[in-house]
């Protein structure tokens, strides 16, 4: 049942104000908001919330952690942006950081998560070309249905999700689609000697928090190894403590041959992302073959060094993990049949809504709001819920109380 859910006039005349002047590409939750802090929101009536969003997991550290914010305001009082034209000694210290956290020889800098995305496919066809032998404009991606790695026309190109792509073609040639998490599918496919890599998400978000089985990405980097095609493992969502590991392939003690970093690597202030890779593939671009205006800018750097220290020093991979089994047995013990599945790895987790009406998930969001959680639903029938990992365990039990007392009462 729809409860009315009542909106204040402030609210309604400033999500008027944004109907009215900006573009319809999303159809948010009449939650008008103005102030962030750890794992809270507020709104314009100064109604306080839970984000359980994150920023579809950009907001890993919380909002404004206090060590980020420092370095931010530091740097911004000194110089935000140079261009690669010109060396910056923050750009140096954050390429030394990261590579060396994450074990790679070289980064390449980019701003979103989508840029970094196609930043990974040019190398891996660079690679085929050059290191593989593979036939000029031959190279072929393998990547899996149900993905989601960005809004560009070639990224769009090799979605099976109509939403991201009808009506946006023609579409970018060179990519097969493959079931997610079958790992014959993927042996096939690497037959062809013109596979140059495999992008895949260690957990699909959007698709609604697909956890493939234990063991997949472990075989499914040990045959793309055998044959000779790069494992490129998009973590730019499931990355960077979400899923209680620093990366979701740490799970399986999989390094990808290309790692693909973003949202939380700059805590939620602004966009920044990155590719790692060793010498082999990374140095088959070489000066001015690739690039971004603020790709690399010393702002963004000493940012996302500060926002992966505060992962490391306050080992939010560790919280995540606990958390998450205590949330996901939290949820399923609730145990009613509007609740058909709950899963999820860390503090990324989703629950998957049996119902006649097909819009109850955006009903018991709008619901769970009016208590003061903010949640959204992803395809349909499934909601997400990935707070800040800052999350305390009384916060996410005050949490898990919202969420249940909505979904008992939705049922009932
Ligand atoms: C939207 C989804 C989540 C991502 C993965 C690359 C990107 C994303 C695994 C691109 C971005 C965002 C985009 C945002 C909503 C959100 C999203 F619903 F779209 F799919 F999280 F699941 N790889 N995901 O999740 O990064 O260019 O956005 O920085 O477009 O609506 P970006």
């Amino acid at each position: 049942m729809m409860g009315t859910v009542n909106i204040s006039e402030k609210t309604q005349a400033l999500i008027g104000k944004e109907e009215k002047y900006g573009a319809h590409n999303y159809h948010p939750l009449p939650v008008m908001l103005n102030k962030g802090e750890g794992v809270y929101v507020w709104d314009v009536d100064g109604k306080r919330y839970y984000d359980f969003l994150s920023g579809y997991s950009s907001l890993n550290q919380g909002h404004r952690h206090p060590k980020v914010m420092e370095a931010f305001f530091a740097q911004a009082n000194e110089l935000t942006l140079t261009s690669r034209a010109f060396h910056s000694e923050p750009m140096s210290e954050f390429a030394e950081y990261i590579t060396k956290l994450f074990k790679y020889d070289k980064v390449l800098p980019m701003n979103t998560g989508a840029e970094a995305v196609e930043t990974a496919l040019k190398l891996a066809r660079r690679w085929g070309y050059n290191k593989k032998g593979i036939a000029e404009d031959k190279a072929k991606i393998i990547v899996c249905d149900g993905n989601f790695h960005g809004r560009t026309i070639n990224i769009i190109s090799f979605s099976n999700d109509p939403e991201s792509n009808k009506d946006f073609g023609p579409y970018t040639p060179g990519y097969e689609i493959i079931p997610y998490n079958d790992i014959e599918a993927l042996g096939e496919a690497l037959q062809d000697k013109n596979v140059a890599g495999f992008l895949v998400e260690p957990i699909q978000g959007e698709a609604g928090v697909v956890v493939p089985e234990d063991g997949y990405l472990a075989k499914a980097a040990a045959m793309c190894k055998e044959a000779n095609v790069l494992f490129i493992a998009d973590e730019i969502q499931s990355g960077l403590a979400r899923t209680g590991k620093m990366l979701a392939c740490d799970h399986e003690f999989v390094h990808p041959d290309i790692l693909i970093l973003g949202k939380a690597l700059s805590a939620g202030v602004m966009p920044v992302s990155a590719v790692l890779a060793d010498d082999e593939v990374m140095l088959t671009i070489q000066a001015g073959e690739h690039g971004s205006t603020y790709g690399g800018n010393p702002l963004g750097c000493k940012v996302a060094i500060a926002a992966l220290k505060v992962l490391v020093e306050e080992d939010l991979a560790e919280n995540a993990a606990n958390l998450g089994v205590y949330f996901r047995m939290r949820m399923r013990a609730i145990n009613i049949p509007l609740v058909k599945e709950v899963r999820g790895k860390g503090l990324l987790n989703a629950i998957v809504i049996e119902h006649s009406n097909k819009d109850a998930a955006s009903e018991i969001c709008m619901q769970m709001m009016e208590k003061g959680l903010l949640a959204k639903p992803t395809h349909g029938d499934k909601i997400r819920f990935a707070p800040p990992l800052v999350i305390t365990e009384q916060q996410i039990d005050e949490c898990i109380d919202i969420i249940t007392e909505t979904l008992r009462a939705y049922s009932s």
